[in-house]
């Protein structure tokens, strides 16, 4: 691993002149290719992936982010995209990348806390007050210090964007309280928060990745899911749930993950690119949330589904805050206060 940018400078130096196409050597153990262009600049090839569509708020975020990369290094790193699981779901990637055989990856912090324990605690329900509350936690002392714990584990988080503010959808009935939910299958994220939060529910909790949910739902292996309004949009969930229930029971980040050895080998121009290039994502990403929370509540219905949004949330704060003792003791009661009173 610690030669793989060593001889990239070597072929550089040798390289003659003259090439009139694109040459790679891929390292693809190492997650990168290295490559001749026209004029013999050499560049080296990176991959980064999520796990939803191309047309999203994720998909947006890394083509902003891939875009600035170039533009900053004046086109000596390339970044390649990949959408809609292509490379895999996000616990695969995140494992890819901490491996170093993938050096990028978006993702939700959904699978993150069995990498990065510590990350637990944002996904607690009701944590956040509303976007404006987490964007501001995640912009301040407490996202830059979490950032930072990804580092011992073989990464290096560049930076915080956002999944968004999670509501959930089903098939079979329209779900006014949480006494509506009772006895459905409700498929989860890979998190032991989310599993935890939704027995308190009443629900039966089905984890399982994203890349395989559109067909779970299709097939009725489970009843119904939750998720921000964007992702239900560009996954058409519609097309296999009939309601929607506003709950905003969870608001889920995300974030912009590289190798920690690769982005080390980074000159220090470099990484400031890089940390600035995923910032820029980041912030294409956000623009692109509240686009679509703007409007996802019209633009669901108008595909046919059953919309409720004046849900009376307490009682799914007053349920799903059976866990909080427990999370409270797990996480540090100081941690999640420092959170939910974050100004
Ligand atoms: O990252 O797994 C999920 O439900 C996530 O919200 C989705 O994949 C987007």
């Amino acid at each position: 691993m610690n030669s793989t940018l060593i001889p990239f400078a070597a072929f550089k130096r040798s390289a003659p002149t003259t090439f009139s196409a694109l040459l790679c050597k891929s390292l693809l153990s190492m997650g990168i290719a290295i490559c001749l262009s026209t004029g013999a600049q050499a560049q080296t090839v990176m991959k980064i992936n999520v796990s939803i569509a191309k047309d999203s708020h994720q998909g947006t975020g890394i083509d902003a982010f891939a875009k600035e990369v170039e533009k900053r290094t004046q086109g000596r790193y390339k970044i390649q995209t990949f959408y809609a699981g292509s490379l895999g779901g996000e616990r695969e990637s995140v494992e890819a990348v901490q491996l170093g055989t993938q050096a990028l990856t978006m993702t939700s912090t959904g699978p993150l806390p069995n990498f990065v324990p510590e990350l637990r605690m944002l996904d607690v329900p009701f944590l956040f007050r509303d976007k404006t509350h987490a964007r501001a936690v995640l912009a301040g002392p407490i996202g830059q210090e979490l950032l930072a714990k990804f580092e011992p584990k073989g990464f290096k988080a560049l930076a915080w964007a956002e999944n968004g503010v999670r509501h959930i959808t089903n098939s079979k009935r329209p779900i006014n309280t949480p006494e509506d939910l009772k006895g459905l299958k409700l498929r989860t994220m890979e998190n032991s928060v989310h599993i935890a939060a939704f027995k308190d529910l009443g629900v039966l909790p089905t984890p399982m990745p994203y890349v395989e949910l559109f067909t779970a739902l299709q097939q009725g292996t489970v009843d119904g899911e939750e998720n921000p309004l964007t992702v239900i949009m560009t996954s058409k969930f519609d097309q296999v749930q009939k309601y929607l229930t506003l709950t905003g029971h969870i608001y889920s980040p995300s974030v912009f993950l590289m190798n920690k050895e690769m982005f080390d080998k980074l000159s220090d121009v470099d990484k400031t690119a890089f940390v600035e290039a995923a910032k820029a994502g980041s912030a294409a990403n956000n623009a692109r949330v509240d686009t679509d929370d703007a409007k996802g509540v019209a633009e669901l219905r108008k595909r046919g589904m059953n919309v409720i949004e004046n849900v009376d949330k307490s009682k799914f704060v007053a349920l799903m805050s059976a866990s909080n003792a427990q999370f409270e003791k797990q996480f540090g009661k100081e941690n999640l206060d420092r959170i939910r009173n974050y100004k």
